[in-house]
Parts: structure tokens; C-alpha cells; sequence
């Protein structure tokens, strides 16, 4: 599934902006047929965007939200194939066109999209619903519990009851799109760069929608272009780059590779265009190398969270949070906890960013390895791998964030994972993040490289910050000794109330934060296999209601609404004064 584009052979109607909105509370949408009309009370809400924040009544609201609004299929589409595109909801969506059942997606985060060239009919108005399940249970994604249910020990970590602090925001989260092509047109691209000496190798993987006979498909890169004739609905073509710009994080240098589907007589039936860049990730020894070269990933685990807009896909804050993290000289991010939105991923391919790319499998325990959740888990990394593969920025997959894998069955489940994961894509190497220490990491030896995350000075040895660089030291060399590979200090930090300033700096203070990351971060760069230091977090983020977070976890080094803390100047001074990207 390719990412929506307008040009002279396709053409897309947005259809974000304010839809209908009721909460399913009590089975009311199947008793009245929501399908055909939400009820009198359905009130506006606004696509993209989370629903939590935008009414107060609906902040602790986990369940089934029923969005409707009409639109008008242009008169111009008539034979085209028409496509509604839903960039990620948070959770599980169901759709129907006029009342009638279009199909469904199982899962956050991900793009889907449904074929209703028989459902539309140009010219004509019709009626989008779109049901977003984000029931919190125990093995959905993400799991958790609105109430704790009575049999139930629950997570024990607040209200909602979830295994994690972000809060479990739910609604459409990303652009609704409709968009139309001819009837035969390319429906994916994936592309595989790489490199020998000064030649860049470009292999492209194309598959078609479609079955007339005699077309063929022409594939161009930098002058140089091959036509191959469409014998199935795959295509596979490969092209060569002489004297290669290789792309990095220093030099972001894109390629335009151009697709398009022609007819027996040669004219353009379909045109796709997509930015990619040549370069090769690797982890050798101890070393993650980009293009033979050792990096070091310094810079953030994020969040996808702003006030009101909650986990909206929002340009101006994208712009923002990449202005800042080029300010202080950061090189990296991780997608944590889940996939971010796709024109995230692309800013990052132009502005030279690299991102781990992270499922949204977040603290992950005992409970969830079954045999059903294992088939789940590895459709929704299948469906990640396909959508981010064609971003030079991704150079890592992050398979899971804190799980506990202590018996067989999560072993097990982490093996397959991984043999998913590179059954998808050879070409970047795969990771999980761990806590705690190597006994409850079982799958570790099924990875590239693992990451950690550490909180000494914080959760442990709290308050003691010269304390704590011994037993983060001890913690890391016990993980290396396991994964035989290198590590990445994957999360490290300390909440700090911006404006409460401390000397001596202890626990909460804007100094206390930015000490403990300086020390650790100086710590960490003196150990050759450690390839990475992120900070925790960017930014303030919400969190679920719990004792021990005052409006919102606090480890941002910016505040929520995106004011430098000390820790900010801090960074700076580390990462552009004296440190390099090896
Ligand atoms: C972690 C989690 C992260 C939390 C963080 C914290 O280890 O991975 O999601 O927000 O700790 O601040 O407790």
C-alpha cells in the first residue's frame, strides 16, 4: 500500500476536517443501525485527532467511537478505481459506505485501505462511518483495562489500567483519503538500495492492481530507466547508480525513482514517484556501521502527543519537535512505543534523521504468548515492514519495548517475531528493547542488537547520581555479555518540573535531570559497544492517572508544549561541541 499522491494520473479528496461523533456505550450502534445515521446527539469531532481532549466528557471514554460524515465522489472518476485510505486509528476500525459493510482493520497505528470503486459511485454523495474499537483488554493492542475487572489483578499502574504511562488515546488519528487511479494501476513499490564501490544498486519490487494484457512498466532513477514487460501482478525490475550520492544522516541526498504502468500503445496509465536513498546498514561485531562506517544514535525516545490533538498527526508540531532536535544536534529518534505517522518517517528521509521504527508491542508479559496473539503480532510487523521499508531514515526495527520473556512459550514468540521481521526485510538489522537484566530477556539471543533502558538515579539509586554510573555500567556489560552484540542505551533520564530549580539539584529539579543525563551520557560514550544513548523523554507527555506522575510524565527535556528545559542547552553543548556521529 503506497502513500497517497496526486499527479497526473491520480487524484485525492481529503475528507479530514469535523466528522459526526457518538460513543457506543451501551450496543446503541447495532440496536438503531448507526450504519445508516449516527443518532440526534452525535456531536462534532474533529479527524485527525484524538477523542479524549477534544470533549471533556469523553476523556476516560475506551470504547467504540462512531464517526459519519457524507461526501461527493467527483463526477470526473467515473471508471477510475476508487480508494478510501485511513492513515491509523487507535484501535480496531470497521467501515461502511451507505450503510453497507466495507471491511475492517485489527490493530493501531497502521494505514489500511478498501477498494470501493463498487461502493461509489462518482458524482453522487454518500455516507463514510467509521467505527474505532479502542476497548482497553488485556491482549489487545494496547492492552489494558479501563475499570480493573474484579477476577482481574490488573497492571496495577493507574486509571486507566494500562501496562504502560502514555495515555491510551483513542480515535482516527490520521488522514482519511480518498483517492482514485486508473482501473489498472500499481498498487505497491518496495525498493532495496545498496551499493558496490561507486555504483548504487537500486532493486524495485512493484505490484499491480489490475489484468489487462500487453502492459509494461518503465522504472527510472537518475537517467536510468528499464521497461519491463507486466507478465503477473509483480514486477521486478533493478537499476544501477553511477558515482552514487549514498544517503546519511549528514548528507540526506534522495533519489527520485519514478514508476509508471503503460498500456499495450504505450500510454501512461499510472504514474507513481517515490523518494529513496542508497545507503547500507549493518551490525558488524560489536558496531552498527552506516555505509562502512561506525554511528552513534544520539537523541530521543518520543512520543506522538501535543494538548487537545492528542495523537493526531500534526504537521506544525512535527516541524517543531525536528527543529528542535536539529538544534541540539541530535541524529536519532525511536518510535516509541508505536509506528508514527508516515510523513513523519519522510521529513526524517529529507532532513537526515535516523529512526528506529518500533512496533506496538509495549510491555509485553506472560499473558500475551498464545499461540493466537503470536499470528497477530507478526501480521501487524509484516504490515510495518511493508509500509516504512522505503525510507532511508528507518534503519532499525524495534520489535518490542520492556517485555518479560522468562518461559518457553515467550521465547518462542520472540523467535518468530524475529523470523518475521527478516523474512520481510533483510536489510536492516532488528532489536527489542529490554529492562531489568538478562534472566527475564529470553529472546535476546534472536537479535541483532538489543536496547536497554535505565533508570539509576531515578528508580533505582534515586536521588544518587555519581552512585548511579557503576550499576549502569554493571547493568549494560550484563546485557552485552548476553546478546554477544552491540547495545543501545535505549532510555535513560529523570523527571524534572520545569521551573523548579535545586542546588544541591535533587530529585524533580531542571538540574537534577540535566546532571543525571550529562553523567550517564558521558559514562556510556566511554564503553566501545554501546551504539547508542537516548534520552527519556523529547518531550513532557500525558500519561494515565497514578500516584507517582503529576500531570504527565516529566522526563522531557522540553515541556509538553515544547519549552527547552536545562537538560536542552545541556544536550547541545554534548552533542555539538564534542562529540562526533562514531
Ligand atoms: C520506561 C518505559 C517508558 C516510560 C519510562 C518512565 O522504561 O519504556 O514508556 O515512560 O520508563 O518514565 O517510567
Amino acid at each position: 500500500m503506497l502513500f497517497p499522491q496526486t499527479n497526473q494520473c491520480r487524484e485525492i479528496v481529503n475528507l479530514d476536517g469535523l466528522f459526526q461523533f457518538a460513543p457506543n456505550v451501551e450496543g446503541d450502534a447495532e440496536l438503531n443501525d448507526w450504519t445508516q445515521a449516527l443518532p440526534k446527539d452525535a456531536v462534532e469531532i474533529a479527524v485527525p485527532g484524538s477523542w479524549n481532549e477534544q470533549l471533556r466528557e469523553l476523556h476516560e471514554f475506551h470504547g467504540e467511537g462512531w464517526y459519519q460524515r457524507d461526501f461527493w465522489a467527483p463526477a470526473g472518476w467515473k471508471g477510475q478505481r476508487i480508494r478510501l485510505r485511513i492513515g491509523g486509528t487507535a484501535g480496531n476500525a470497521k467501515v461502511w459506505v451507505d450503510g453497507k459493510a466495507v471491511g475492517g482493520h485489527t490493530g493501531p497505528h497502521l494505514p489500511f485501505e478498501f477498494d470501493l470503486s463498487e461502493f461509489v459511485e462518482p458524482g453522487a454523495s454518500h455516507r463514510l462511518t467509521i467505527a474505532v474499537d479502542n476497548t482497553l483488554r488485556y491482549q489487545s493492542l494496547p492492552p489494558g483495562q479501563a475499570r480493573r475487572e474484579e477476577d482481574r489483578a490488573g497492571f496495577g499502574l493507574g486509571y486507566p489500567d494500562v501496562p504502560y504511562d502514555f495515555f491510551p488515546y483513542g480515535g482516527i488519528h490520521r488522514s482519511v483519503l480518498l483517492y482514485a487511479t486508473a482501473m489498472d494501476s500499481i498498487e505497491n513499490i518496495a525498493v532495496e538500495t545498496d551499493y558496490q564501490e561507486t555504483t548504487g544498486v537500486v532493486k524495485v519490487k512493484l505490484r499491480l492492481n489490475g489484468k489487462s494484457d500487453g502492459l509494461s512498466v518503465k522504472m527510472n532513477v537518475d537517467d536510468q530507466a528499464v521497461t519491463l514487460p507486466v507478465e503477473s501482478n509483480e514486477v521486478i525490475g533493478e537499476l544501477t547508480i553511477g558515482n552514487v550520492q549514498l544517503w546519511s544522516n549528514r548528507n540526506p541526498f534522495l533519489y527520485t525513482l519514478k514508476c509508471e504502468l503503460l498500456s499495450p500503445d504505450g500510454a501512461l496509465l499510472d504514474v507513481y514517484t517515490l523518494d529513496i536513498g542508497v545507503r547500507r546498514v549493518e551490525v558488524q561485531g560489536d558496531q552498527l556501521l552506516l555505509n562502512g562506517e561506525p554511528i552513534f544514535l544520539k537523541g530521543f525516545g518520543k512520543h506522538e502527543d501535543f494538548p487537545i490533538l492528542g495523537k493526531a498527526w500534526a504537521p506544525a508540531v512535527a516541524v517543531r519537535d525536528y527543529d528542535l532536535m536539529s538544534w541540539l544536534g541530535a541524529n536519532s529518534f525511536r518510535t516509541s512505543h508505536y509506528p508514527y505517522a508516515e510523513e513523519m518517517l519522510s521529513m526524517a528521509d529529507r532532513l537526515g534523521f535516523l529512526v528506529i521504527s518500533e512496533t506496538p508491542f509495549v510491555s509485553l508479559s506472560e499473558r500475551v504468548y498464545t499461540d493466537d496473539f503470536r499470528v497477530q503480532a507478526c501480521h501487524v510487523i509484516r504490515e510495518l515492514i511493508q509500509r516504512d521499508c522505503n525510507h532511508p531514515s528507518v534503519i532499525l526495527w524495534s520489535l518490542a519495548n520492556e517485555p518479560y520473556i522468562e518461559s518457553d512459550a515467550g521465547e518462542r514468540f520472540f523467535r518468530e517475531m524475529a523470523e518475521t521481521a527478516r523474512a520481510c526485510d533483510s536489510t536492516r538489522p532488528i532489536m527489542y528493547v529490554a529492562h531489568e537484566w538478562p534472566e527475564q530477556n529470553r529472546g535476546a539471543q534472536h537479535y541483532d542488537l538489543l536496547g536497554v533502558n535505565k533508570y539509576y538515579g531515578w528508580y533505582h539509586e534515586t536521588g544518587d547520581i555519581q552512585g548511579s554510573l557503576g550499576k549502569l555500567v554493571e547493568n549494560l556489560e550484563a546485557f552485552h555479555q548476553q546478546v554477544k552484540g552491540p547495545i543501545m542505551l535505549a532510555e535513560f533520564g529523570a523527571d524534572a518540573v520545569a521551573g523548579l530549580h535545586s542546588d544541591p539539584p535533587v530529585l524533580f529539579s531542571e538540574e537534577y535531570q540535566s546532571d543525571t543525563i550529562e553523567a550517564q551520557y558521558l559514562k556510556v560514550r566511554e564503553l566501545p559497544w554501546v551504539i547508542g544513548a537516548h534520552v527519556w523523554n523529547f518531550a513532557d507527555f500525558k500519561t494515565a492517572q497514578t500516584i507517582n506522575r503529576v500531570g504527565g510524565n516529566k522526563k522531557g527535556v522540553f515541556t509538553r508544549d515544547r519549552q527547552p528545559k536545562l537538560a536542552a542547552r545541556t544536550l547541545k553543548r554534548l552533542w555539538n561541541d564534542t562529540d562526533s556521529d562514531s
